[in-house]
């Protein structure tokens, strides 16, 4: 590999400053990265700076009084400043470029990068929730169009790394690890008046806000145990998931034989990233390393699922099937966001998603539409509950 064309779908957020970084490293090695285009939702000061470094051709800027206030600025070259759904759906599939790296959060990214398989593009994803409403579609789509989807979510990057040249038909399980996140050794009483602030108290993974209070529930790894049964094609009964506090081992295969394969690393986005850009080749860099002698105590538990009602609501909702896990992943979205707006209380957030499973009348066999007519009829479900 030495040349390579990237686009980056929310490049202003924590995946997508990463993916820069990595870039960075990249170019450091001799290896020739285009960046496309960047995109934005209306963080137009760290969009600007990121165009005057890596000299996008394109910007997509989705906030249109940002947008307006982004084409106020000076810039050194010629760069086609776009906004709104459609130029953003046209630059994904239209534009030549190599792989486009999905680093938005949420819901928004599954119509872009389906966009994107459709035109044959290659897929980075770091987006959960994609998978998680619409996995077997997306599977579908990847097979007609002849493209792949490498896995950027630590635990399906280690999975991915695992099985390589392995038959996927000899895997017994696979075990994702979770850090238990800032709650692991709270009660129930203690995180019944939790704050943000306590809530996005990471130990160890530093994060965007939701991705965070998703892992403070553990809905992150609901989300990820429903990703990795699409990505993987695997049986629910073949996906466990283990507590891991220090986030070393990101996650392990075991075979019918009884072997088990693991990927290790020090917690940090920009090797899953790096993988996922330059996969199936390994390139040098000077990313953290692990000393196991001061990293030396790997531990494990079993995850309190009373405690954690989110991982069971998320694996009740794939076991049931159809269209619940579509209404698991916006019940879900609508509660953090009215946690971070002090709206409702930290353990009100599986309540209000338990709900929304319970008054679900589900689709099983569902197309495309029926994915955005429920994801918008559950949020407004949530909302007539207030
Ligand atoms: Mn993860």
């Amino acid at each position: 590999m030495d040349k390579l064309s990237i686009g980056i779908l929310g490049s202003t957020g924590s995946i997508g400053q990463s993916t820069l970084e990595v870039i960075k490293n990249l170019k450091r090695n001799n290896i020739q990265v285009e960046v496309k285009f960047l995109t934005t939702f209306g963080n137009i000061e760290r969009i600007r700076t990121q165009v005057l470094e890596f000299l996008p051709e394109y910007v997509h800027i989705s906030d249109k009084e940002k947008f307006n206030e982004f084409l106020g600025f000076k810039l050194p070259y010629k760069l086609k400043v776009l906004t709104g759904q459609d130029e953003l759906l046209k630059l994904v599939s239209e534009v030549e470029y190599d792989k486009l790296i999905v680093a938005v959060v949420g819901f928004n990214a599954l119509t872009p990068t389906i966009e994107a398989i459709k035109s044959g593009k290659k897929i980075g994803l770091a987006n959960k929730e994609t998978l998680v409403v619409a996995g077997k579609i997306i599977n579908e789509l990847i097979k007609n169009h002849k493209t792949e989807i490498i896995p950027i979510d630590s635990e399906h990057s280690a999975i991915f790394q695992c099985i390589i040249g392995e038959d996927r038909n000899k895997i017994s399980k696979i075990i994702l690890t979770a850090s238990g996140g800032p709650f692991r050794n709270k009660t129930i009483d203690e995180i019944k008046d939790a704050t943000i602030k306590d809530a996005l108290a990471h130990p160890n993974w530093n994060m965007g806000n939701k991705i965070t209070i998703d892992s403070a529930t553990m809905m992150n790894k609901g989300l990820e145990v429903i990703e990795a049964k699409w990505i993987f094609n695997l049986k629910l009964e073949q996906i466990e998931v283990l507590i891991h506090p220090q986030s070393i081992i990101h996650s392990l295969v075991e075979f019918i034989d009884g072997s088990v394969k693991a990927q290790l690393g020090i917690p940090n986005m920009k090797i899953p990233i790096q993988y996922a850009i330059t996969y199936p080749e390994r390139i040098a860099s000077d990313f953290p390393r692990i000393n196991f002698l001061e990293n030396n105590v790997l531990t494990f538990e079993k995850p309190d699922r009373e405690k954690f009602e989110c991982l069971e609501l998320a694996y009740h909702s794939i076991r049931e099937g159809g269209t619940y896990p579509v209404v698991l992943n916006a019940a879900n979205e609508v509660a953090v966001e009215m946690f971070l707006n002090k709206k409702i209380k930290f353990l009100d957030i599986s309540k209000l998603i338990k709900i929304a499973l319970e008054n679900h009348k589900p689709i099983m066999n569902y197309e495309i539409e029926h994915i955005y007519e429920v994801d918008k009829k559950t949020r407004e479900f949530i909302f007539n509950l207030f």
